[in-house]
């Protein structure tokens, strides 16, 4: 779980905010209690400002071009997910969306290049490339 993890990490550091007096019999504990209760909320508005973060960054996916093909007929993504496209041929290639509702058409895409198309809203996008006119690869975004 990486939210247990980010929680202990962060556990002894929250502690040494309580100063090493706050269980004094004086305030009967009472402030060290309150202290404790203020760092752990501190502490999960921190981690839950992190997951929000991490979901809205969005997952990157790679598609091997080779052999004049994609090297998947279809991928399965969610909006906001990144496809890279790799070059793993020994010439170009130059893809480009073939549907609407997404605009993109790549610059010429030399050996070992990578194209970065991201993907923001539901659909399904055709991939083609300009060169190789049977290469076609589907991108089912959910
Ligand atoms: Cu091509």
């Amino acid at each position: 779980m990486k939210l247990d993890g980010f929680s202990a990490a962060l556990r002894p550091r929250a502690k040494r905010i309580v100063p090493p007096d706050a269980a004094t019999p004086a305030d009967g504990g009472d402030a060290r209690r309150f202290r404790r209760a203020f760092a752990f909320a501190a502490l999960i508005a921190a981690a839950a400002g992190w997951g929000a973060a991490v979901a809205l960054a969005g997952q990157t996916h790679t598609v091997i071009q080779k052999d004049r093909a994609f090297q998947v007929k279809q991928i399965d993504i969610a909006a906001g997910d990144t496809v890279q496209f790799s070059n793993e041929d020994q010439f170009l290639h130059q893809i480009y969306v073939a549907s609407g509702g997404l605009d993109f058409d790549s610059r010429e895409q030399p050996p070992g290049d990578v194209i970065t198309i991201k993907f923001p809203n539901p659909g399904t996008f055709e991939i083609r490339c300009h060169i190789h006119p049977k290469m076609s690869l589907f991108v089912n975004v959910k």
